[in-house]
């Protein structure tokens, strides 16, 4: 299984830090598909063309998988034994994955209570050592970099470089599909690596004459978790998309260059407006996304209330993870299962027929 495009460190090698000696870790991730929202786009109005980028559908069921490909290959490459993360839950279930995958051992801290079951569940049954500690996931993550920088222990959050360099892989891929960059790329923000990572894949994509322009990065933070947006570290962040309840994000300075470089904005959107999202998408488009992932689109719907776009734009809005990931979110937020008896009748009572 060598085909060229098996992977995104094979399809974009020319791209990545990698040599022939890299021992390459891969599920066979990336290649997700880029969906034409067509009943949202009719329901935004104004012409609009929005396209989903569906990260849901990699290994793990999250975008993560595109920089831990790269991590673990290159922490094997190093000969690393051992890797380690804080999470707020798909950088677990990743890491422990690409760990099994790689037979490397794998230890993850995550914050106590404060992860979505999905990812937990993948954590441990890749065969990660789980810690959850009494903390939020900013006092895990400093917790890893004081063991990762004084220990043989190889640290696979974002702020590993490998990571980014992976992750910049969805950046390609959009622009392959449509033959040019959008125009505004819609994305949620946590710990601010991937839109970090997009950006500088886009920006090599033009510096090697593959696209003309560049999009506008527009990012979006949860209104309870929203540090970028207010300048300022928020010491308890709260929102219902635990997996951007993030109150100091390792790649801030990075996030705000891609807002400015870019013309974008940073902005923040309110749980109810996440879960709005959240469900339009799964309703209208048929598409099932974890919270988080639908902070992109709330952003996308509260951006076009105030007129940002101009009529007939381009946007892709990057759906991060999985649906799956957090089913108590989905039973919470649907109407209750009617439960009948075993009779044809009384069905068909409820059907109105
Ligand atoms: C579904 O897993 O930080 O801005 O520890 O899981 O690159 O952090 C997850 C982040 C968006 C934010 N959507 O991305 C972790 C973690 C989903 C996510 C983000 C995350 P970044």
């Amino acid at each position: 299984m060598n085909r060229e495009d098996y992977g995104v460190i094979n399809k974009y090698r020319g791209f990545l830090p990698v040599n022939e000696n890299t021992p390459i870790v891969t599920l066979n991730e990336g290649n997700t598909p880029l969906i034409f929202a067509s009943n949202l786009s009719s329901y935004l109005g104004n012409d609009l063309k929005v396209c989903l980028k569906y990260e849901g559908l990699n290994p793990t069921a999250s975008f993560k998988d595109r920089g831990m490909t790269m991590a673990v290959s290159k922490a094997k490459e190093e000969g690393s034994q051992v890797i380690m993360c804080a999470s707020t839950g798909n950088t677990s279930a990743s890491a422990a994955a690409y760990a099994a995958k790689g037979k490397l051992k794998c230890v993850v801290l995550i914050p106590q209570g404060a992860i979505a079951l999905g990812k937990l569940a993948q954590a441990l049954i890749y065969g990660a050592l789980v810690l959850a500690i009494k903390g939020n996931f900013d006092e895990a993550l400093s917790l890893v970099l004081e063991i990762t920088n004084n220990y043989p222990v190889t640290l696979v959050n974002s702020l590993n470089p490998f990571r980014i360099e992976g992750q910049k892989t969805g950046a390609f891929e959009i622009c392959d599909v449509l033959g040019e960059a959008p125009e505004y790329h819609a994305i949620p923000v946590g710990n601010a690596g991937n839109i970090t990572a997009y950006w500088m894949g886009y920006k090599e994509y033009k510096k090697c004459g593959k696209i003309d322009a560049l999009p506008k990065m527009i990012g979006f933070q949860a209104a309870g978790a929203a540090p970028i947006v207010e300048g300022r570290i928020i010491e308890d962040p709260k929102t219902i998309a635990t997996a951007i309840k993030i109150g100091n994000p390792a790649s801030w300075k990075r996030a705000e260059a891609a807002r400015d470089e870019s013309g974008g904005v940073i902005e923040k959107v309110t749980d109810e407006e996440i879960l709005e999202a959240y469900k339009l998408l799964a309703n209208l488009e048929g598409i099932f996304v974890e919270p988080a992932s639908a902070a992109s689109i709330a952003g996308v719907i509260k951006k076009n209330k105030e007129s940002y776009f101009p009529k007939g734009a381009t946007i892709v809005g990057i759906l991060t993870g999985h649906g799956l990931k957090d089913p108590d979110r989905a039973i919470k937020e649907s109407k209750e299962v009617t439960t009948v008896l075993a009779k044809k009748e009384e069905i068909l009572r409820i059907m109105g027929l």
